[in-house]
């Protein structure tokens, strides 16, 4: 008994052979042994068994979507880049993104998220990589892996742990804004359509005179910053763990495009020594007092992936990829991040991950003498030579631009140490943290803020751990602190 005679396009081996069956494996007899020469159920075992590249650690459960963006200011007295130059338009891909949970997990855990922004520039791909808060955890990168360990699992029954997690918080003071807003209306968006997006690193923008600016970048929501409550995130934790990606995917699809402005904070290269918080500091916000907010213009995602694991699961997004015109800053973090992205896609998806369609410029020729390694896609037109310098002009390849100009840059010397950075006059753990609690958060906000750090604080089961954790929030604001002394 064969399959019926097919209607559609014959299904064929990945090498185009058309084939007689996907229901019924080759076998001696109608009831025999089945041949291990079945070539097409060997590739389709083989390939099922290899449909898994390793998920982001952090970061792996997201979703995202392609848009564009448009300069609707003028801000090229800052900086030279094409992207930013007024009426320029860009293609743009966003991932959005929760840090502790694997791919399965639910979206509406408690946790900040990923805000991953590619322009694809005509001057090749700028990545934005950030989060939905301006700050960080932490300030130097060489506490991130154990960050993230206390985030994830014990290692000895592989479960998540409150205990963990206070404890390598309460023994981190610089936690304390982040953890803050992790646990304000922002560890909990309404979608990842209300919610703003920040670079929370401090960047470098250069203009076409060669002046250097320090800038921030802040990502406002058109469809407002909401939150949603505690109760209604736990019940949609089990009842649709896909409820963020499914949401953006449907807005889109119903034609509902969500927009956000691209504004910059910008401060001049000199005030950086002097300014009463280390610009520098992952864990500060610089005050829109201080700097105000300028507008650069408008993203809008207005079209879903074709496919979710080609270019979404397989996009990558990193730090290091600017533009002439903008660049990173001396941020510990930031520059830990130029060389750990990359060192993550090529262990993920492997060498030649650039050349993958999504991760590809989409406005901007790839021109080098890299080639070879693993499934290596495009390759150098047959007359260039695979060595520079050569004597064959442009028919030989490339030539590197010394006009392409100053990248981002500082001035700096000192002997090398391992040290917190130098404090600024302002500098301290819990003085911002103390503000947004106070300051930013509303009546209602500090109401629900307060909930929550109760029900932390009752999770925790070691009492060091949890004398420790008063202390913490009390540094934060002594009566919050007093407040959750009372209640827990
Ligand atoms: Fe990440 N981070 N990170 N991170 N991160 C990754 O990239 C890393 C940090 C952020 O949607 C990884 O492909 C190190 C800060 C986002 O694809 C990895 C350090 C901020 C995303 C990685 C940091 C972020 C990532 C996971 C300390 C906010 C998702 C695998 C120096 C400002 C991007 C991968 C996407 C993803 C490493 C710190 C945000 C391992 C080593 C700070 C939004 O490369």
């Amino acid at each position: 008994m064969t399959d019926p005679t097919p209607t559609t396009p014959a299904t064929t081996t990945q090498t185009g052979t058309p084939v007689a069956s996907d229901a019924h494996s080759l076998t001696v007899g109608a009831d025999g042994p089945t041949v291990l020469h079945d070539r097409y159920l060997v590739e389709k075992l083989a390939s099922f068994n290899r449909e898994r590249v390793p998920e982001r650690n952090p970061h792996a459960k997201g979703g995202g979507a392609f848009g564009e963006f448009v300069v609707t200011e003028d801000v090229s007295a800052y900086t030279r880049a094409a992207v930013f130059q007024p009426g320029a338009t860009s293609e743009t891909l966003l991932r959005f993104s929760s840090v502790a949970g694997e791919q399965g997990s639910p979206d509406t855990w408690r946790d900040v998220r990923g805000f991953a922004l590619r322009f694809y520039t005509s001057e090749g791909n700028l990545d934005i990589v950030g989060n939905n808060t301006p700050t960080f955890f932490l300030r130097d990168a060489m506490k991130f892996p154990d960050f993230i360990h206390s985030q994830k699992r014990l290692g000895d029954s592989g479960l998540r742990n409150s205990d963990m997690q206070w404890d390598f918080w309460t023994l981190s003071p610089e936690t304390a804004h982040q953890v803050t807003y992790l646990m304000g209306d922002r560890g909990l968006p309404r979608s990842w359509r209300h919610m703003n997006g920040y670079g929370s690193h401090t960047y470098q923008w250069i203009n076409a005179d060669g002046e250097r600016f320090w800038v921030q970048y802040h990502f406002l929501s058109h469809q407002g910053v909401e939150s949603m409550g505690a109760d209604e995130a736990q019940q949609l934790a089990g009842s649709d763990a896909d409820f963020y990606r499914r949401d953006l995917f449907d807005a889109i699809q119903r034609g509902e495009h969500p927009s956000w402005d691209v504004y910059v904070q910008v401060m001049p290269y000199d005030e950086a020594k002097a300014y009463r918080f280390n610009p520098f500091d992952l864990t500060k916000t610089w005050s829109k007092k201080d700097y105000p907010r300028i507008k650069v213009g408008t993203f809008t995602l207005n079209r879903n992936p074709q496919n979710f694991f080609a270019e979404i699961e397989q996009a990558a997004f990193s730090p290091g990829n600017q533009v002439p015109g903008t660049g990173i800053s001396p941020d510990k973090m930031l520059m830990a991040r130029v060389f750990a992205y990359s060192d993550a896609q090529r262990y993920r998806i492997g060498a030649n991950y650039n050349q993958l369609p999504v991760n590809q410029p989409h406005a901007a020729e790839v021109r080098n003498y890299m080639h070879e390694g693993q499934m290596q896609y495009t390759f150098n037109p047959a007359e260039h030579r695979v060595y520079t310098p050569n004597s064959f002009g442009a028919a030989g390849g490339p030539t590197a631009d010394p006009a392409v100009g100053v990248e981002a840059s500082w001035e700096t010397d000192g002997e090398l140490m391992r040290s917190a950075a130098t404090l600024h006059a302002d500098d301290d753990d819990f003085g911002q943290a103390g503000t947004l609690y106070r300051d930013v958060f509303d009546g209602e906000q500090r109401a629900r803020f307060l909930e929550t750090l109760t029900g932390q604080g009752q999770s925790i089961t070691i009492d060091e751990i949890r004398e420790r954790f008063f202390q913490y929030w009390t540094n934060v604001d002594a009566e919050l602190g007093a407040a959750l002394r009372d209640r827990v």
